[in-house]
């Protein structure tokens, strides 16, 4: 079993490099992380558009819940063409969200509750919208190269001019847009109003570090950073720029897929950049004291390189580069599969660094009942709050949520829309979303079933069982995962999957998770007699019954258990 064979590496490797030969756990290690939406999670002003005082009303929820630390999709100066992604005044925030004087209310609210703020730092572009493009584009006060600018190519047979390289968006179409004004091409990975912006240029890097000391001055927990792949582009030593080589995934020359992105993501410089963000914020926490300050990376990249974003001997990155393995199961996966996604991660970040993180959902990717199926929910949820590390939770996936079929509003038409409806809070009018006439994306229809209020306190509801699982994170056996033997995981059949948490000493958990549409059974597991400590709605059992598992075990069709020992 690779887990054994892995321990016996790890206490090599925290012999080696413990820093300062302390080997306590930092808050953001075990925490249970929760991505808001802001648009959608709560509205205070009954404009129907989620706001900071909305999300401030409704902090002492993710208390209720377990919550360690929220991070914000960005609440900034926006034209919203992607909502809030397109970035006008990185130190503004957007009328439609408040003002900064709600911001710092809600940070106090945060703090007041022991709950961390984390909020998007969007660095490989801002808005086309934003002053610094527009002085760019008019090449004014220094601000030149502050964006990726090229005059293109001249076609030899036609004379006309061409963009620098063969390069496709992110959301489609050539990343390389013509600028009347300046008469040059500029570069943009996502959207034509997203141009990006030149970090080898340190002026970009000054701008954006004074950013950070902005946000962190107002008291927010550390930064989740946007599309850390995409910040450097290859360029060749003359200026010019290589054309990305077909990947053979599509036969769409607009398509994304169609190329190889070997120049345009996951740049070497990348690494580095991380690096100096980090440093910057070690060295404004030994100025300002308080916890650590975190970095999430979104990264769309192989576990090696995410191993790297960590970082790489004596230089430290970001904290918690995002793992999306599990948001790749569905329906089908088996046990096995489940194994597999856990693999991926552990056999490299966990051996190398003694970190782990689990992500199952967020603003652009379709939620776990529609991924997974709405029964497989508390499954999914259990298996990601099960594992070593922090867990991270998209709103509403701790009710159940599902897509919600959308049309194209006045407001929106974005392929993502489904999964960003408005939380569910109650079986009342727009599920407490919103007091106003309308909202910005309809409210789910089966609102009045999934609501924070209809599955409070109700024994095996999804809620009850998130909050029971943020419980036991809590419990020593969860907190002890450093420690060798902490923790195993396997898929003891096709579709049962255990995780086991131990102190090592007189605790234990047995996690159990049937995926599968039959009755299981399985026999001698263990020497010693359980209790039952966690249920979900497919159980059978009551809680506080006893299980002897030199005996068999019967888990019933999408069943998930925890059992507990303890001497
Ligand atoms: C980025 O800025 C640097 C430093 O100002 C400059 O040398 C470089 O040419 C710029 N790169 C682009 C692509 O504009
Ligand atoms: C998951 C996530 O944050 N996705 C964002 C990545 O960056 C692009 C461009 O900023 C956004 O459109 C995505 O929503
Ligand atoms: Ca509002
Ligand atoms: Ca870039």
């Amino acid at each position: 079993m690779f887990t054994r064979t892995l321990l016996g590496l790890i206490t090599v490797v925290v012999a080696l490099s413990a820093p300062g030969g302390s080997s306590d756990v930092d808050w953001w290690e075990n925490a249970a992380l929760y991505q808001i939406y802001p648009r959608s999670f709560q509205d205070s002003d009954g404009d129907g558009v989620g706001d900071l005082q909305g999300i401030a009303s409704r902090l002492a929820y993710l208390k209720e819940i377990g919550i360690t630390a929220t991070w914000l999709s960005p609440v900034f100066a926006s034209p919203m063409s992607d909502f809030g992604y397109d970035i006008s005044d990185f130190k503004a925030i957007d009328p439609v969200f408040g003002t900064l004087d709600d911001f710092d209310e809600m940070i106090a609210k945060a703090k007041a509750l022991g709950i961390k703020i984390i909020l998007d730092f969007v660095p490989n572009h801002s808005s086309d919208e934003c002053e610094w493009f527009e002085k760019s584009v008019n090449r004014q006060d220094g601000y030149d190269d502050f964006y990726v600018w090229h005059d293109g190519k001249l076609n030899e047979q036609t004379g006309a001019r061409e963009p620098p390289s063969n390069w496709v968006s992110v959301f489609g179409g050539p990343q390389w847009t013509w600028n009347e004004v300046r008469q040059q091409y500029f570069l943009h990975q996502f959207q034509v109003k997203q141009p990006d912006m030149n970090f080898s240029s340190p002026m970009v890097r000054e701008h954006l570090l004074e950013v950070l000391r902005f946000w962190l001055d107002r008291g927010v927990d550390g930064f989740r950073i946007d599309a850390v792949p995409h910040i450097f582009e290859y360029r060749n030593e003359d200026g010019s720029y290589p054309d990305e080589p077909l990947s053979g995934w599509s036969d769409n020359p607009d398509s994304y897929d169609y190329h190889d992105h070997v120049y345009t993501k996951d740049q070497p410089e990348t690494v580095q950049l991380l690096y100096e963000w980090r440093e910057f914020l070690e060295k404004y926490q030994e100025e300002h004291g308080g916890d650590s300050r975190v970095l999430l990376a979104e990264a769309y990249s192989p576990v090696e390189t995410l191993s790297l974003y960590f970082g790489n001997g004596e230089q430290r990155g970001a904290q918690l580069p995002m793992n999306f393995q599990l948001m790749y199961l569905n329906g089908y996966s088996t046990a096995y599969d489940v194994k597999n996604s856990i693999d991926y991660w552990m056999q490299t970040m966990w051996a190398q660094h003694q970190t782990a993180n689990w992500v199952v959902g967020n603003h652009d990717t379709n939620r776990e009942a529609d991924r997974m199926g709405a029964h497989k929910v508390d499954l999914l949820n259990v298996i990601v709050n099960a594992l070593p590390g922090a867990s991270v939770t998209y709103y509403g996936e701790e009710i159940g949520m599902a897509n919600v079929a959308t049309e194209c509003t006045e407001i929106s038409c974005d392929g993502r829309d489904g999964e960003r409806t408005p939380m569910q809070w109650s079986p009342t009018k727009n599920a407490g979303f919103s007091t106003g006439s309308g909202t910005w994306l309809p409210v789910s229809e089966d609102y009045e079933r999934y609501n924070v209020q209809t599955e409070r306190g109700v024994a095996r509801s999804t809620l009850q069982i998130f909050k029971g699982l943020q419980e036991l994170k809590k419990s020593s056996a969860f907190q002890a995962f450093k420690t060798a033997g902490g923790f195993s995981y396997e898929a003891v059949s096709t579709h049962v999957f255990q995780i086991i948490r131990s102190n090592q000493l007189n605790e234990e958990y047995r996690i159990y998770v049937n995926l599968g549409n039959g009755i299981e059974v399985l026999n001698g597991l263990s020497d010693k007699v359980y209790e039952f400590v966690l249920l979900t709605s497919y159980s059978p059992r009551r809680l506080g019954e006893l299980i002897d598992l030199r005996d068999r075990l019967v888990l019933m069709p999408y069943e998930a258990i925890v059992l507990r020992w303890s001497a």
